[in-house]
């Protein structure tokens, strides 16, 4: 538990954006992790120490994009670093705009540099490679579809159709028509229109593979006209925020559908924008197992060196509940 006999607490982190999404590294300070492997870490942090994840990611120090990453050590041989990725509501299974944020703060403090490094994750092994021209790329878990063309009855905007595909997290990328156009502008409508549909997705008990909650619901409008990008998308993530990136999990799914559609193959690069219009290169290798190995591309820039206090007498030291 929190140190009751340390006067301040001071968590260092490093802060940084990937394409639009912060990501904050917490690179000292934190409490010790029991555990075999990073998936035990995870585990043992949620159940011993959430006021970790509050304390770096809620008001009034976080905010409801960010997520955080608590860099920890990993047994594997070939990782230079595991990692733990959380939110302003829990943990994250993978991130992989906030692995791209880690790549770029571990080259920042000089722990790596340009090439390829190991990272365990809690869905396994990644590597991030440091390009030396300021992109970043991820060689992600292997992905795939696991459902398509899920008819969800949807309160206030009726049948929708989507695909279920895993790319590190659990995604249902919707396939109709959607009452918006996927612009900034209309946020607040897509913000609805995606949460009803996890709303509707729990109610009717709609999974991933091993009863998996599909906590991110992605639109992707691949005729937006983009001169510098094949699509562009919109995902509403856990805690109900809007990645400002375009969600290199997401993106991953999106690649393992138009895979399993015939509509992209190894050798091809798909370019991803998120709503910001920034975007993420992907590009695909078949996977034994059926489905494909993603590699997504993207830049990340530090923007903050950081030390948080945790003083016993703040009432919100540990974060405003959200
Ligand atoms: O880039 O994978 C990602 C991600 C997940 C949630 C926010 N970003």
């Amino acid at each position: 538990m929190f140190d009751q006999m340390n006067p301040m607490q001071i968590i260092r982190v490093v802060d940084s954006h990937t394409e639009g999404e912060p990501t904050r590294v917490v690179v000292d300070g934190a409490p010790s992790l029991r555990g075999d492997d990073v998936r035990q870490k995870r585990d043992w942090l949620k159940a011993n120490h959430d006021w970790l994840r509050t304390a770096c990611l809620n008001e009034p120090r976080g905010n409801e994009a960010m997520v955080g990453a608590l860099l920890c050590d990993s047994n594997l041989d070939d990782c230079v670093a595991g990692v733990i990725f959380f939110n302003n509501v829990g943990y994250l299974n993978s991130c992989i705009h906030g692995t791209i944020g880690l790549a770029q703060t571990l080259a920042h403090l000089g722990k790596i540099g340009v090439g390829d490094h190991g990272i365990e994750t809690p869905v396994g092994r990644v590597t991030a490679t440091v390009h030396g021209d300021g992109t970043i790329s991820v060689r992600n878990v292997r992905s795939y579809r696991f459902a398509t063309d899920i008819n969800v009855v949807v309160p206030g905007f009726g049948h929708v159709h989507g695909d279920v595909a895993w790319g590190g997290n659990w995604f249902f990328l919707v396939r109709s028509s959607v009452p918006f156009p996927v612009q900034i502008e209309n946020i607040a409508q897509l913000s609805a229109f995606t949460l009803a549909i996890r709303t509707a997705l729990t109610a009717q008990a709609i999974r991933g593979e091993d009863d998996g909650e599909i906590d991110h619901i992605e639109i992707a409008d691949d005729a937006a006209g983009l001169a510098h990008a094949d699509s562009k998308n919109f995902v509403l993530c856990p805690g109900n925020a809007y990645d400002r990136s375009p969600c290199g999990t997401g993106t991953s799914a999106k690649l393992a559908c138009l895979f399993a559609d015939g509509k992209l193959s190894p050798g091809q690069t798909w370019r991803q924008a998120g709503i910001l219009e920034t975007v993420f290169l992907g590009t695909i290798e078949t996977a034994s197992l059926g489905g494909v190995v993603p590699t997504i591309a993207g830049r990340a820039f530090i923007n903050g060196e950081t030390n948080l206090i945790i003083d016993p007498l703040d009432p919100f030291r540990f974060g405003i509940p959200s």
